[in-house]
């Protein structure tokens, strides 16, 4: 039996696509899920029996949640698309398990933006919720129905309260990922400014890779539980910017304007991660450092701008 991951096909549709681990795969340098020897299937979060007639056709043994509007800006321009897609999505997939398969265990993409306007410092799995945004308030309901599966029907339902987690191939939507482009593209004289918001956002960024490898480890537990995964270590937009121009060898003051329309409703202004839990109980830890991560990102951006010039 395979596992299914379920992620959003763009942040602007409810399809997601499932991806079902062919039995032998194949390795692949390239991004491509059907290179790495993936079934690709698609289902909606907001249609119940697509995803029900997706588990009955895969029968997986785990089932990872992904799928998410998951723009908080867009979040605030669509709150009701987001609640539905974000919140209620949740629903539809554990009603579609409880119906299929309850053994079927089920991990679910909780975020550090349930933190919000944080209440203690760093935060752990008991630090209460105040989410600032509908993306916040949506990803709290997901986060609860989560447990209510498992309290309720005994059903093997984790939540990860995954703090922001990037690569290369985050959207360039984010603001690690538009950062390292425009850097790649300033560099190679293929644009000249980088308009950002609140350059005083502390995050706790850490790499995607370290990150999967934690939601894996929460199924193959005896016992569900949630975890908080971060790195423990936050860092402010403009350090960001800072580590990623002079990476380069360039001054970001030179470039980066401030653009007020950037700016959301309500910002979380500071998040930092207690992942001590998932230390002891996962032997889980984060491998690569924020100037390591920035600097995969910057490069690989590099590569690309300039393959692209090259036509
Ligand atoms: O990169 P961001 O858009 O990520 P954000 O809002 O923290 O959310 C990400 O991480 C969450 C995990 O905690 C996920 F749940 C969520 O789905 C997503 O993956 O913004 C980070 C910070 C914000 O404070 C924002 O105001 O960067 C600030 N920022 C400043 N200028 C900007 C920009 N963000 C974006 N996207 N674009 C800017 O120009």
């Amino acid at each position: 039996m395979a596992p299914i991951w379920l992620s959003s096909c763009s942040s602007k549709t409810t399809r997601c696509t499932a991806w079902c681990a062919a039995p032998a795969p194949r390795a692949s340098s390239g991004w491509s899920i059907s290179a790495l020897g993936c079934i690709l299937h698609q289902a909606d979060l907001l249609d119940q029996l697509s995803i029900v007639t997706l588990l009955n056709a895969v029968r997986p043994h785990e089932v990872y949640n992904l799928a998410a509007q998951s723009f908080v800006p867009t979040s605030f321009s669509q709150p009701l698309l987001t609640a539905e897609f974000t919140g209620l999505g949740v629903t539809r997939v554990l009603e579609a398990i409880r119906l299929v398969d309850p053994k079927i265990r089920f991990y679910q993409a909780s975020s550090s933006e349930m933190f919000g306007r944080v209440q203690e410092e760093p935060q752990n799995e008991s630090t209460p919720f105040w989410p600032r945004s509908p993306y916040g308030v949506a990803k709290a309901y997901g986060h609860w129905i989560t447990v209510n599966y498992r309290e309720s029907y005994g059903m093997f339902t984790c939540s990860g309260i995954l703090f922001n987690h990037e690569s290369p191939l985050r959207g360039k939507e984010f603001v690690t990922r538009k950062v390292s482009d425009a850097v790649a593209r300033i560099k190679l004289g293929q644009q000249s400014r980088l308009q950002l918001g609140n350059l005083d956002a502390q995050r706790d960024w850490g790499f995607a890779g370290d990150y999967v490898e934690a939601m894996w480890l929460m199924l193959q537990q005896d016992a569900p539980e949630d975890y908080v995964i971060a790195t423990g270590i936050k860092h402010s937009v403009r350090e960001l910017v800072d580590t990623a121009f002079r990476h380069v060898g360039l001054d970001w003051q030179d470039y980066v304007d401030v653009d007020q329309s950037l700016m959301r409703p309500a910002d979380v202004s500071t998040l930092c991660g207690d992942a001590s839990k998932a230390r002891m109980r996962l032997g889980w830890t984060p491998k690569m450092s924020f100037a390591e991560l920035v600097a995969i990102m910057v490069d690989a951006d590099l590569e690309r701008v300039a393959r692209a010039m090259r036509g």
